[in-house]
Parts: C-alpha cells; structure tokens; sequence
C-alpha cells in the first residue's frame, strides 16, 4: 500500500498545532531599536550605557590627556581621567518583544561630526544634563530639535541632587511641554532604565499619531 503521509507527524511541515516546530515558528525575534544617549561633556553618558547595558558596553575612551585638560572643562568631575572619541554602545531587553539598542554619542563638540551617522535611524534621545553646566547641552537639545526627534531631557543627580527644580531646567533649556524632563542618576539601573522608558513612550506616541 502507498501512502503521501510522511513517516512520522513530526516530519510534517510545521507538525500539529502545538508541535514543537509550530511554537517555534512563532517565536520572533524581539525587534531592534535604536536610541540615542546624548550631551554634553562629562555629563554622564558612558556611565549610563554602562549601568544599563545587559552586555559588556562597547566603550571608546581615550585618556584627557594634559592638552585636553585644558579644554574640557573638568572642574565638576575631577575624577574623570577619559572621555568618548567615538561611541558607546550597549543593548537591553525590554521584553520578548523588544530590544533597545544604545547608542551613546561622544560629548566634546570637536566630535560633532559624528552625530549623524550615530543617530541615523533612532527612534529617540535621552539628553543627559548635568544641572550645574546646563549651558553644555543646547547643542543636544537643538540637535533633536531640528531633525523632529523624540527626546527627553534626563537631569543627572550628580551626588544625588540637582541644582535646579524640573521647572527651572525647562524653562532654562526652552524646551515644548512635549519634552519630558525627568531627573535620574546614571549610575542607578533601574533610574536609567525608567528614563529610557520615557523616550520609548514618546517614541511609541509619535508611531501611533
Ligand atoms: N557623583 C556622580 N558622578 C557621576 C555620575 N554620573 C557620572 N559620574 C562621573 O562623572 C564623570 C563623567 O562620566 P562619563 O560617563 O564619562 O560622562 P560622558 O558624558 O560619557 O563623558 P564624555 O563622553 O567624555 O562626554 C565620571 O567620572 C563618572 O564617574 C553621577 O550620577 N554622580
Ligand atoms: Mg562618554
């Protein structure tokens, strides 16, 4: 007697339902996205990408070096020996269903050139600021501004407290309503990972709208 039937369900394309092949079939990958960590110098950002990253970050640090000690201004973070030449990169898992990619951005304005190409196809930034230099991230802030990127403007708590109310950093960097501004510690994961929050929602919104 000849059959079509394959010798064993199991060799069935996709099996029975609740085969293991057809559960299998259905679990997708989480999607990438990308976000970009930005600001000034030595606000934070490095510090970030590492607190968060559930992979060892990327990293690009080269040494201050006496000749650019004299440049970047390091009077608030006299224990920083080096500084971003490039980019930082780190992921983390949102859930099954998505995954964030990170994207940190070198903060010295002599790398400005670089902004482009690590921002190309972000769905949003987190421009960290430290509250005692708000000066240092306009370039930032008009950066996103500009291209119509989603972003937030994350206060870094450098010892654990900021220098200005929400308020304060809002009307000091004249930024919409439609910018969330949060304050956060680089340092802390889950402060790190609730900032990051904002920006997906923002991102999220702008999708839907
Ligand atoms: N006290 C305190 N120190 C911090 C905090 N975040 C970062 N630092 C320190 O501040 C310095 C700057 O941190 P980085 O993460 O290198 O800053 P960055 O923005 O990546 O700097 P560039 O890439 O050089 O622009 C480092 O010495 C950190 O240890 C914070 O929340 N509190
Ligand atoms: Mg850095």
């Amino acid at each position: 007697m000849t059959t079509t039937e394959p010798a064993s369900p199991s060799l069935r394309p996709g099996g029975p339902p609740g085969a293991p092949a057809a559960r299998a079939a259905t679990v997708r990958p989480p999607l990438p996205v990308k976000m970009v960590i930005a600001g000034g110098f030595g606000v934070g950002k490095t510090t970030a990408v590492g607190s968060i990253s559930e992979i060892e970050p990327l990293t690009t640090e080269a040494a201050i070096t006496e000749v650019a000690a004299g440049v970047d201004d390091l009077t608030h973070t006299p224990l920083k020996t080096t500084t971003t030449v490039a980019m930082d990169f780190g992921c983390l898992t949102i859930d099954p269903t998505l995954k964030l990619y990170l994207f940190g951005t070198p903060g010295q304005e002599r790398f400005g050139f670089m902004w482009d190409d690590i921002v190309e196809g972000a769905v949003g930034g987190l421009v960290i600021v430290d509250t005692r230099r708000l000066d240092d991230c306009y370039a930032a802030v008009d950066y996103f501004e500009h291209r119509g990127i989603p972003f937030a403007v994350a206060a870094n708590a450098f010892d654990g407290r900021v220098e200005h109310t929400l308020e304060e950093i809002r009307w000091a960097l004249d930024v919409t309503d439609g910018v969330p501004v949060v304050v956060f510690d680089a340092r802390e994961r889950g402060s790190v990972r609730d900032a990051l929050l904002v920006v997906l929602e923002l991102a999220l919104a702008r999708t839907e709208g």
